[in-house]
């Protein structure tokens, strides 16, 4: 299976690991890090590729609960600068964001893949990626809207109520012209769910693979791994490896990522293990 994006067809016959690039003052784990400068966002964007990273996704807006909208303009002058060196490295390269604007401007600087928490809802967000010939696109279920979506989680069985919508997503995007193999699900863990919702959509998340869709897991330092090993944010690496590596063993194709070093090493002994079956793994094919 592939991933068709702008300029990759990004092979899924291993796992890929995507590496987190916030240049925000406040995201959850990492807020303020890589926001200094461009060129500090850039160290951290050639670290991660250094470390591993077969992807680099770069958001300027956090989708911490409670946090403001970011406006429009100010978005812009945190991504776009990144954006404009990050394509000269060599991997895809993602941009997290649900603003139709961004998404037009940074597919024009040559990004990849539109990464939207919002799965293309907001206006004009389908058409701009439907305008371009190749793009991919990371479908993400939200309930609710960041500001409030942890105080009012969604209820019953999360599992079919995010295929469901996420089919629905893809449809309105497909009726549009843009390929299946243009685009991949992610169950959105922490987006409006409660600890047993998320590890609910972890558990069974083979059931999110009927529909033929590359899957994106994103478990990295979130706090439902705090529910369980009662640790802070910054001292949630090895439960943040552990996820990944589950996520990969349900059947997760891609899995975005802060650790990419620890996360690349525990998906080598994956792979190696998968090798030991008579399995696919170990092969690259960018
Ligand atoms: N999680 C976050 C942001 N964007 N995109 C996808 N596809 N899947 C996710 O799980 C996901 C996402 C939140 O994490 P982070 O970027 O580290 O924090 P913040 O939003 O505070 O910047």
């Amino acid at each position: 299976m592939q991933w068709q994006t702008s300029r990759f067809a990004i092979g899924l016959d291993r796992p890929r690991v995507m590496g987190i690039v916030n240049v925000t003052p406040d995201s959850f784990s990492d807020g303020g890090r890589w926001f200094a400068s461009t060129r500090t966002a850039l160290e951290h964007c050639e670290q991660l590729v250094r470390e591993g990273a077969d992807i680099l996704d770069i958001g300027g807006e956090s989708t911490r609960p409670g946090i403001p909208p970011v406006p429009l303009e100010e978005e812009k002058a945190r991504v776009l600068p990144v954006l404009r060196e990050a394509v000269k490295f060599g991997v895809p390269v993602s941009v997290d964001t649900y603003k139709p604007e961004v998404m037009r401007e940074a597919l024009d600087l040559g990004a990849d893949i539109i990464n939207d928490v919002w799965a293309l809802r907001r206006p004009g967000a389908l058409d701009a990626v439907a305008a371009h010939p190749s793009c991919g696109v990371c479908l993400m279920h939200m309930h609710g809207e960041p500001m409030t979506m942890q105080r009012s989680p969604m209820a019953g069985d999360a599992v079919p109520q995010v295929r469901d919508f996420l089919h629905e997503r893809s449809e309105a995007l497909r009726r549009r012209g843009v390929s299946a193999t243009r685009i991949a699900w992610d169950p959105g863990i922490g987006f409006g769910k409660t600890v047993e919702q998320n590890f609910a959509l972890l558990a069974r998340q083979r059931e999110l693979l009927r529909d033929g869709y590359p899957l994106l897991a994103g478990w990295s330092r979130k706090s439902s791994l705090g529910a369980v090993t009662g640790e802070p944010v910054h001292e949630r690496v090895a439960a943040s490896v552990a996820a990944a590596l589950l996520a990969v063993d349900k059947g997760a194709a891609i899995v975005r990522v802060h650790d990419v070093r620890e996360t690349v090493a525990a998906l080598k002994v994956w792979s190696a293990t998968q090798a030991a079956l008579g399995g696919q793994a170990g092969t690259t094919t960018t």
